[in-house]
């Protein structure tokens, strides 16, 4: 293949709900780019993008899957995304190194939940959209109620370029107001006529010319002027204005196709080409706020937006050429931690299929196999080049626990998920020594799935998945003191310390005092220092030492915060971390000779915990901010399905046609919520999680979790 130059490379994501048919879009590109002879289908599991055994066993992607066809003199590279909620990882990969979106529309289902989060998507990372109706040869296609939504969700900004002649199973073409050209199809395999427009077709065709022409016209004031001399615009200057408009997110053309039909895809292809921007002069903004400009004519860098492990070849990275001319054999740096890649043999991309180069110019997609660190989201580069910024990717909203079946596995289960992780960073490990569990996280329960089918198959390690722990906390809501004696004088060496403490709760802004009633006396404690630390677990702890006339040496004192620091990490309740909590040391006793730290360690822990067990303690979940975005028939399925799991619905507002209900639930009644929403809204809804805040629980789950607890605990020596 020869090496094209950035102006004549386009980098376009499908992107789209689930099913809409990007996948069979892409391969009717390559079709018409002549890189295939035969189209595959999903159902037959051929095609060339849906390639792994996970993607076709389940027929949907999984994986953003780069392509190719050199088509009109340039280079096309498509990145087939996945369309499920559950692998938008790939898709919010795809958008950070493409200039252009196709933004594929079920002519069957309409502006879909999945249509519009993938267009919020674009618009945050400012990528252009091209707008496409497919399956337009499907028995429940419905072009008029279609166009409805699209205009309920868009707004002013869908413009036809093209209307369906015949929608339904006898769609065989379509009228194309740019072209002013009827395009007739005389079978499946994209075999096109380009016709005079009939008669009976004519006027819906000069007033969707118009419609296109004074869109064209807004946003540009030369065009405008001409627009305004003539009446008239020629096809370049439509294509001119529509391309503004596309690029500054103002327009949204609309196409038809029919991927399975190969009606539409090749027009679309040309429009692309001649629309959307290329690479060339492109800006990507770096860590440092710098940015780096898509040139050939500068250092050399990449950006790594996709690592995968594949048959045969190990690990491949995937890359745009963010500058310069990469040449096979070149060495590369990564800015971030300074190591050294040798980039030895280069590839084109499409599928499975590699293609080895000798050089990748600005802008164009390669891979690459075998580096050590050519992760996801890594930048290597020529040295002076700043790293790319990293990509943002949606906040996790499955999270399980996972164990190996084989215990002696441990070592080996803890590589395998760094190293899936690292490849797709929307899956996020963390062993959690609070909870005693490797917590994994991810979009959705087919996402974690995913990743227990490649522990099994990739790395043979057979895995349990199960509810995970939550992370509770614990605090006082009173104030309450305890005494503790630590004696211990049997053989050897004595041990005694004593302590005397009040604990109080903490109020964020709420001053301490040293007033209190202690033993039914009004007591002034002289408070000699006092320490504040900020938890790693959230909260705060204060000290106060207010111990007088030397009943504990000062020497003892870092003992004492100990023990009790010791206890805040095992709250007396449940085992969880304590927070929020002012302790005062006001009195104690020592003995000559066997006072030692460990002594006050233990008597501090214990007196500690007596005097939390006595304060009120309350134990505190994590809630969660919850937005559930459905179609408003879902509503009340939704909201009664959130009370059923104590959530708070806050209030609820409209996001173009669907309704988001802002609620706050508390973790623990959101394990497998994301499959339950599916199933509630027939995958017609979604929805985002993030942590808020710290609550505590209702009295019945209080008594609850003290039961469990209560049936675990062992005595402490
Ligand atoms: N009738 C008809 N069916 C289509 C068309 N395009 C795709 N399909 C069918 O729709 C289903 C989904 O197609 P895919 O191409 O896998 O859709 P996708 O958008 O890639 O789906 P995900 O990867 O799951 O997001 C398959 O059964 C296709 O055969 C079309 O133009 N007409
Ligand atoms: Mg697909």
């Amino acid at each position: 293949m020869k090496s094209y130059p950035t102006k004549k490379i386009r980098n376009v994501v499908l992107v789209g709900s689930a099913k809409s048919g990007k996948t069979t879009l892409s391969e009717a590109m390559l079709y018409e780019g002549k890189v295939i002879d035969r189209r595959g289908t999903v159902e037959d599991k051929n095609t060339v993008s849906d390639n792994t055994e996970f993607e076709q066993s389940n027929q949907k992607s999984v994986f953003a899957t780069p392509l190719y066809a050199e088509f009109l003199e340039n280079k096309f590279n498509i990145i087939d995304a996945p369309g499920s909620d559950d692998f938008v990882g790939g898709a919010v990969e795809a958008f950070k190194v493409c200039e252009t979106g196709i933004l594929v529309i079920n002519a069957q289902q309409g502006v879909e939940v999945g249509t519009e989060i993938f267009a919020r998507h674009a618009a945050h990372y400012h990528l252009p959209l091209i707008g496409a109706i497919n399956q337009l040869d499907s028995e429940k296609a419905n072009w008029e109620g279609t166009l409805e939504t699209l205009k309920e969700a868009f707004g002013h900004k869908p413009i036809l370029v093209q209307f369906p002649v015949n929608p339904g199973p006898g769609f065989d073409g379509f009228v194309d107001v740019l072209k002013m050209k009827y395009y007739h199809f005389k079978d499946d395999n994209g075999t096109r006529e380009d016709l005079a427009i009939p008669a009976e077709l004519m006027d819906e065709a000069e007033q969707r010319r118009q419609e296109l022409i004074e869109k064209a016209a807004e946003f540009d004031d030369t065009l405008m002027e001409t627009f305004f001399d003539k009446g008239e615009l020629t096809e370049d200057e439509i294509r001119k204005g529509l391309g503004i408009g596309i690029r500054s997110g103002e327009v949204l053309p609309i196409f038809c196709l029919s991927a399975k039909k190969d009606i539409g895809v090749k027009r679309l292809m040309e429009f692309t080409i001649n629309t959307a921007s290329s690479p060339e002069g492109q800006k990507a903004a770096t860590i440092d706020g710098g940015e780096v400009e898509c040139k050939m004519d500068a250092p050399c860098s990449i950006f790594i937006y996709k690592t995968a492990v594949e048959q045969h070849l190990g690990e491949v990275s995937y890359f745009k050429v963010m500058s310069g001319v990469l040449k096979e054999g070149v060495d590369l740096v990564n800015p971030e931690n300074g190591t050294t890649e040798r980039l030895s043999a280069l590839y084109a991309v499409a599928g499975a299929k590699k293609e080895k180069v000798t050089e990748i110019n600005a802008g164009d997609l390669g891979c690459v196999m075998k580096l050590k660190s050519g992760k996801t989201d890594v930048t290597l580069a020529e040295p002076g080049v700043d790293a790319i910024a990293h990509i943002v990717f949606p906040e996790p909203k499955y999270r399980c626990a996972v164990k190996p079946l084989d215990k002696n596995d441990e070592a080996k289960l803890g590589d395998a998920l760094n190293k899936i992780a690292a490849q797709d960073p929307t899956v996020i490990v963390e062993y959690s020594k609070e909870l005693r569990q490797t917590i994994l996280s991810g979009q959705g329960e087919q996402h974690i799935n995913l990743v227990k089918w490649r522990l099994n198959n990739e790395f043979k390690l057979q895995v349990e998945l199960y509810a995970p722990r939550i992370p509770y906390r614990e605090t006082i809501t009173k104030i309450a003191t305890a005494q503790y004696r630590h004696k211990k004088q049997s053989g050897g060496a004595g041990q005694f310390g004593e302590v005397h403490m009040l604990v109080c709760p903490y109020i964020e802004g709420q001053p301490a005092t040293n007033k209190f009633k202690i033993d039914g006396k009004d007591t002034e404690l002289k408070i000699k220092n006092q320490q504040s630390f900020d938890l790693e677990w959230g909260g705060k702890l204060e000290f106060f030492n207010c111990v007088v006339g030397g009943a504990i040496d000062e020497g003892f004192m870092p003992a004492i915060l100990k023990g009790i620091n010791d206890k805040m990490t095992e709250g007396p309740l449940t085992g969880s971390y304590a927070r929020d909590i002012r302790v005062y040391v006001y009195d104690g006793k020592m003995h000559p000779v066997d006072s030692k730290e460990i002594a006050f360690i233990l008597a501090a822990r214990n007196a500690f915990k007596q005097a939390f067990r006595d304060a009120g303690p309350k134990i505190m979940e994590p809630i969660y901010d919850v937005d559930i975005i459905t179609p408003a028939e879902f509503v009340g399925p939704c909201m009664s399905d959130l009370n059923g799991r104590r959530g708070m619905i806050i209030n609820q507002d409209m996001e173009n046609n669907f309704t988001v209900l802002h609620a706050k639930v508390p973790l623990a009644e959101l394990y497998r919520y994301s499959t339950v929403l599916s199933s509630l809204t027939g995958g017609a809804a979604t929805f985002t999680m993030k942590f808020a805040e710290y609550q505590p629980v209702p009295g019945d789950v209080q008594t609850k979790l003290l039961a469990e607890y209560a049936a675990q605990e062992k005595e402490e020596e």
